[in-house]
C-alpha cells in the first residue's frame, strides 16, 4: 500500500470534502435515530461548527478540543470540525465521570469542550484548569450558532505529521495514558487494513457499537466508510440484544463490534433477517473459537478477527476474508511488520510464545509519559500480547502478558481455558485468571456466568472441570470454579481480568 502523504494534508479534506469532489454529495454519510445526513450536509455542519470554534471561540490549531457524546451526527461534525480547523480531538467515553475527566482535561490541557447536552453534568463537575469554552448541543446552544455562521470554511494548512488526535488508552491498569496520532495516520489505517483487508465498497452500510471516542469505533463507523464514500449507521445505544434488528432494519452490510456482542448475537440471528452483512469485524479482545463456530453456524460468515490497540490506531492483524484461519488473529496487515519475540527484543522460533513487536505506519507516542519506554523498545511497538506465529506466517492470540497464569510450574493462557469452557453448553460466559494458592503457585480459577435454566452448584462445577480435561490439556484444567451473575467489563467491552484476579487474590 501507498503511506506515501504529500507533507501537508488535512485528514478532515481527504476523508470528507473528497467525496463532495468525487459525487458523493447526495449520498448518505449518517444514519441516526435522529436524522439522515448526505455527505453534502454533513460537510455543511462540518464547516459551520469549524467557523463557530475558529471566529466565535478563537480557536487556533493545536488547540485541543474535549469531545463528549454518545455515537451520533453532531459528534462526528464536531469531531470533522475540530480536524478541519487543525485543532487536537479529545474524544471521550460517554460513560466517563468527572474524576476521570478531569485527569484528561488536565493531561491535554483542553481548552475547548463541544459536549451532546444530556453528559454536560458529569464534564461540570470536572476540574478543568485551561478550559475556555464548554458548548453543548441538543439543547440550542451550538444549533443557534451553526445557524448564524457562514457556510464554507477553507481547511486549516496543516502537516501530514501534525497530530490530530490525542486518544486515551481504556486503562485496564493504571492511570489512562494519552496517545498522539497525525493526521496522516488516520488515512493510513484506511488506505492499510480497510482497503487492504476489509475491502469496503461505496454501496456498503457501516454499523456496530463502539463507541467513537475507542478508535476502534472511530475506525470502523466514520473513518473507512467515508474513505469509499460508504454510509455509517450510528446507534446511540447499541446493546448486542438490539443489534440484529438495527442490522436487519438498515439492510447493514459491515458489522464492527466485540467478540461477546457476537455471541450474543448469535443466539438470536434465527430471529433477524441478518442476510443484509458480508462482513463482520470482531476486535477489542480474542476471539474464543467457540464464539467464530458460533457465528459461522448461525449467519454462514467468518468472523474477522483483528487485533488493534489505541497506541497503534487500529487493526494491524487480520486475515482479509478468503484467507481468515478459524483460531487465528490473521497476518500483518499489509505495511506493518510483526514478530514474537523473547525478553531480550530476540524473535523466538515459530511455533513458540513470545511477546508480540510490530512496527508500521502507525505506532505508539504516549503524550509526556515514562511509559513510553515500555511501549517502544529499539523501534517495535510491545502491545503487552502473548502470541504463537506458526509456519505460515499467521499470529495466534495466548493471552496478555500478565494474563498468563503460571501454576506448578505450567505456563497456562486463561483464554485457551475460556475457550474450552465456552464449548459447555452450560456457560454464557466465563473469565480465567490465577488465584494464590500455597503449594502450587497458583492455581487455575475460573469465574462462571452460567446460562438460565443451570444451576450453579458443585456437581455443575465438576462437569465443568471434566470438560475441560477433556477438551484440552488436563493439566489446564480450572482447579477453582465459581459462579457469579456478571463479569466486569470496560465500557469498550473487554473482560477486566485485573479486577477478578484482585478478587481471587482477596478470597484466597
Ligand atoms: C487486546 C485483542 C486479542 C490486546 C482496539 C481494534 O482494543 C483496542 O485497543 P485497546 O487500546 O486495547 C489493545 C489491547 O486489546 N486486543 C484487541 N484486539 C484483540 N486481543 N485479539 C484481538 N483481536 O491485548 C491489545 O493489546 O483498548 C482494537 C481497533 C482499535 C483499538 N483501539
Amino acid at each position: 500500500p501507498e503511506y506515501h502523504y504529500p507533507p501537508r494534508l488535512n485528514c478532515a479534506v481527504e476523508l470528507l470534502d473528497r467525496n463532495l469532489e468525487r459525487g458523493r454529495g447526495d449520498h448518505p454519510a449518517l444514519v441516526t435515530p435522529a436524522e439522515t445526513l448526505t455527505y453534502a450536509q454533513l460537510a455543511d455542519r462540518v464547516d459551520r461548527i469549524a467557523r463557530v470554534l475558529v471566529d466565535r471561540l478563537g480557536l487556533v490549531p493545536g488547540n485541543r478540543v474535549l469531545l463528549r457524546s454518545a455515537n451520533n451526527a453532531w459528534m462526528v461534525a464536531a469531531y470533522f470540525a475540530v480536524l478541519k480547523a487543525g485543532g487536537i480531538v479529545v474524544a471521550t467515553m460517554p460513560l466517563l465521570r468527572a474524576k476521570e475527566l478531569s485527569e484528561m482535561l488536565a493531561k491535554a490541557r483542553i481548552s475547548h469542550a463541544l459536549c451532546d447536552a444530556r453528559l454536560v453534568a458529569e464534564l461540570r463537575k470536572a476540574a478543568a484548569p485551561a478550559l475556555r469554552h464548554l458548548v453543548t448541543w441538543g439543547d440550542g446552544m451550538l444549533e443557534a450558532m451553526v445557524a448564524e455562521a457562514d457556510p464554507g470554511f477553507p481547511a486549516c494548512d496543516t502537516a501530514a505529521d501534525d497530530i490530530c488526535l490525542i486518544g486515551f488508552t481504556s486503562g485496564s491498569t493504571g492511570v489512562p495514558k494519552a496517545t498522539l496520532h497525525f493526521h496522516r495516520d488516520m488515512l493510513a489505517i484506511c488506505d492499510g487494513y480497510a482497503m487492504q483487508v476489509l475491502k469496503p465498497e461505496a454501496t456498503d452500510i457501516f454499523i456496530g457499537s463502539p463507541p467513537l471516542a475507542f478508535t476502534f469505533g472511530l475506525g470502523g463507523l466514520v473513518l473507512f466508510p467515508f474513505r469509499v464514500g460508504a454510509t455509517a449507521v450510528l446507534l446511540e445505544r447499541a446493546p448486542p440484544e438490539d443489534l440484529p434488528a438495527a442490522i436487519a432494519r438498515h439492510r447493514a452490510s459491515i458489522c464492527f463490534t466485540a467478540p461477546t456482542a457476537y455471541r450474543v448475537m448469535a443466539g438470536l440471528a434465527a430471529q433477524h433477517d441478518l442476510s443484509s452483512l458480508r462482513r463482520c469485524v470482531s476486535a477489542g479482545e480474542a476471539l474464543p473459537r467457540p464464539i467464530f463456530d458460533a457465528w459461522h453456524q448461525a449467519t454462514g460468515l467468518a468472523l474477522m478477527d483483528g487485533i488493534g490497540a489505541t497506541e497503534m490506531l487500529h487493526i494491524f492483524i487480520a486475515a482479509p476474508a478468503e484467507a481468515i484461519r478459524p483460531g487465528a488473529t490473521g497476518l500483518p496487515v499489509p505495511g506493518y511488520r510483526a514478530r514474537v519475540v523473547d525478553e531480550a527484543g530476540r524473535e523466538v522460533p515459530r511455533g513458540t510464545a513470545g511477546r508480540l513487536a510490530v512496527q508500521g505506519p502507525t505506532g505508539c507516542r504516549y503524550l509526556d509519559d515514562p511509559r513510553q519506554a515500555q511501549y517502544v523498545q529499539a523501534g517495535w511497538n510491545i502491545t503487552g500480547d502473548t502470541y504463537i506465529q506458526d509456519a505460515d506466517g499467521y499470529f495466534w492470540y495466548q493471552a496478555r502478558n500478565d494474563d498468563m497464569i503460571v501454576s506448578a510450574g505450567y505456563n497456562i493462557a486463561g483464554p485457551e481455558v475460556e475457550a474450552a469452557l465456552l464449548t459447555h453448553p452450560s456457560v454464557a460466559e466465563c473469565g480465567v485468571v490465577g488465584a494464590p494458592d500455597a503449594e502450587r503457585g497458583m492455581v487455575v480459577r475460573a469465574y462462571v456466568v452460567p446460562k438460565p435454566g443451570y444451576s450453579a452448584d458443585a456437581a455443575l462445577a465438576r462437569a465443568l472441570q471434566d470438560h475441560v480435561k477433556a477438551e484440552i490439556a488436563p493439566y489446564k484444567y480450572p482447579r477453582s470454579v465459581v459462579f457469579v451473575a456478571t463479569l466486569p467489563r470496560t465500557e469498550t467491552g473487554k473482560l477486566q481480568r485485573f479486577a477478578l484476579r484482585r478478587q481471587a487474590g482477596e478470597a484466597g
